[in-house]
């Protein structure tokens, strides 16, 4: 059994958010340890190697901004990277700054106990490793805890079997074999059509038809990259100040109050620009009157049916069960058009739902089909799903799971009120996945250093999210959320796609200018809504 080692801090997590989060503490002069469950740095890059993925932001927005150098340095090849790009950068990142001697791989943290007399935590890996921190931070990220069908009978099917987030680095190929993908959201989408390349059959089973957008991926232009890294520094602060952490126009005038033909030009444009937002970017009430959303979503449906030549099967595809831009919207490369190919097969899942996996392939309440090989693109428990599969403990033994039952609770997505000198970056309730993550992390990484300094310039030994300025936070996130049409949707930002968990919006939509301003307003208001605990203090009773 290996010892245990004393250190200021464990960072739980080595992807873009972890990685960060090392690079500060070790500014600041804490010891840390940083527990990484995959073999390798990089998180979401590491284990989604799927034919296809790739990034959904462009390239020059999608990363750091803390290191002008690192800025300069780096060459980016493509409008949206491929995971293998990212990947390569991040590599590149934690060997520039010296990461990996802190971060152990292939070390799951199985739990993280907090002592209240000694005002630490005891964090413990799947080894067996314990090592005792001050402060804990949750770097596990959103859409890390993937999921499966939940049908039974997986255990019997006697093909192969993949899942998009838990790829491995062996190259797999589909020559000549009998595919199924279940799943169409981002994940699906991207991998069809280079699945579609290989298999001599293909068939895809939809639960739920998804919006996706052309990317318009293409090589960057020297010119144009050398035009951002020579004004890198204004553009990051656009970022910062911005709604989703890229700059852009906020669009002020409502869908229905121009002209039809105005309108559809400027979907058109919209359209064009191949962005995930092009197209709900267009009007200032996409997101919340239903009419100005179907408006759009008609148009978008309107280009499915522009490409897919089977009339039928274009509206399979199209979406008809949620308000466009409630699900994560998805770009794709030759998505509708791989419909269009005689190998390739959809199955509505909606009309023949999933029964049971067989040895041979799976069967729907229509009929039984055999395949060499399935595709899982089933997506995450997202948001809480990989903070609640660690045995979190803490004042009082309670567990965090177990206070998340009726849905998270946290102040700011950042602490929670009994979980002392615990952080989660990017954690439920705040902007995170609502915007260009790398924007959102940097500022958690950033305000959460910010605070470990000033619990220990103050002598502190802890601090703590109040009971009352959570509740008031958890209370804004909700009212903020239900002006919008999100809660319409069955989707993973409400919980919807885990059977059993609350559903709750989990993302906060104040935007992440606004979100910045207040989480930095109550730092500077001496940390508005946490108690500090001095060192030496008897434990809180
Ligand atoms: P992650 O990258 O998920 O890293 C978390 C790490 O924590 C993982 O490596 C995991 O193994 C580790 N971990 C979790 N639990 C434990 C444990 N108990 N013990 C030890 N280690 C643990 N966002 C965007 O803004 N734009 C995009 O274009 C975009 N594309 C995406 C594409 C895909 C395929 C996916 C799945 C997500 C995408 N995202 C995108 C979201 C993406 O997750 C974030 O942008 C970002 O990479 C998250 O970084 P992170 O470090 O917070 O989390
Ligand atoms: O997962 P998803 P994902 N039986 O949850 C279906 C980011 N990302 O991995 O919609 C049958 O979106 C499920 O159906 P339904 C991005 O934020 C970005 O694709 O729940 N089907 C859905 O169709 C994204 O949103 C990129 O009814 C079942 C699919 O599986 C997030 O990660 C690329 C089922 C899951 O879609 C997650 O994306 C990839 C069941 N039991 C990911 N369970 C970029 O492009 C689930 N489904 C940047």
């Amino acid at each position: 059994m290996p010892g245990r080692q004393s250190v200021d801090a464990v960072i739980v997590g080595a992807g873009f958010s972890g990685l960060y989060q090392l690079y500060r503490l070790r500014e600041l002069g804490l010891s840390t340890r940083v527990f990484e469950a995959g073999d390798g740095v990089g998180g979401t890059w590491y284990w989604n190697r799927y034919p296809g993925a790739r990034c959904d932001i462009t390239s020059l927005a999608y990363s750091y901004s803390f290191s002008p150098e690192l800025e300069q340095e780096w060459e980016w090849t493509e409008k949206y990277p491929t995971q293998t790009e990212v990947l390569r950068y991040l590599n590149h990142v934690a060997q520039r700054f010296d990461l990996l001697r802190d971060i152990s791989l292939g070390a799951r943290v199985v739990s993280a106990l907090w002592d209240d007399t000694t005002a630490r935590w005891t964090v413990t890996t799947d080894a067996g490793e314990q090592v005792d921190a001050q402060f804990v931070i949750m770097a596990t990220g959103v859409l890390s805890a993937f999921k499966l069908p939940e049908v039974p009978g997986l255990d019997r099917y006697r093909g192969r079997t993949h899942h998009t987030a838990r790829w491995g680095t062996d190259e797999v190929r589909f020559d000549g074999l009998r595919v199924a993908v279940i799943g169409t959201g981002s994940s699906g989408i991207q991998c069809i059509p280079l699945i579609a390349e290989q298999a001599a059959d293909l068939t895809v089973f939809q639960r739920t038809a998804n919006f996706s957008t052309p990317a318009g991926n293409r090589p960057l232009d020297p010119a144009q990259v050398a035009e951002m890294k020579g004004s890198y520094r204004a553009y990051r602060e656009a970022q910062r100040t911005s709604w989703y952490g890229v700059p852009a126009e906020p669009p002020t005038e409502l869908a229905l109050s121009v002209p039809g033909r105005e309108r559809l030009a400027t979907y058109e444009a919209g359209w064009a620009k191949g962005e995930i937002v092009g197209l709900i970017s267009c009007y200032a009430d996409i997101l919340i009157d239903p009419a100005a959303n179907e408006s759009a979503a008609e148009f978008a449906r309107s280009k499915i049916r522009a490409v897919v030549t089977d009339p039928e099967l274009a509206e399979a595809l199209s979406p008809r069960t949620f308000p466009i831009g409630t699900k994560r919207l998805c770009l794709d490369t030759g998505y509708y058009e791989t419909f269009n190919q005689p190998h390739v097969h959809l199955v509505d899942l909606r009309e023949t739902p999933l029964v049971e996996f067989t040895p041979v392939g799976l069967r729907t309440t229509d009929r039984e089909f055999e395949f060499d090989a399935i595709v899982f693109a089933t997506g995450f428990d997202a948001m809480t799903g990989a903070l609640n599969a660690i045995n979190v403990r803490g004042r009082d033994g309670v567990s965090l799971a177990e206070e998340w039952a009726a849905g998270p609770r946290t102040y700011l997505g950042i602490a929670i009120a009994g979980f002392p000198n615990l952080f989660t970056v990017t954690g439920p309730l705040s902007p995170s996945v609502l915007s260009n993550m790398i924007v959102s992390i940097e500022q958690h990484v950033e305000w959460i250093s910010d605070c470990v300094a000033h619990v220990r310039s103050a002598g502190s030994a802890a601090i703590e999210a109040t009971p009352e300025a959570e509740a008031g936070w958890v209370q804004h996130v909700a009212e903020v959320g239900s002006v919008t049409l999100f809660p319409r949707a069955d989707s993973w930002y409400m919980g919807a796609n885990v059977p059993g968990k609350a559903r709750v919006f989990l993302p906060y939509i104040g935007g992440v200018g606004t979100y910045r301003q207040i989480c930095d307003e109550i730092a500077a208001d001496n940390y508005r809504g946490f108690t500090l605990r001095a060192a030496g203090e008897p434990a809180h009773t």
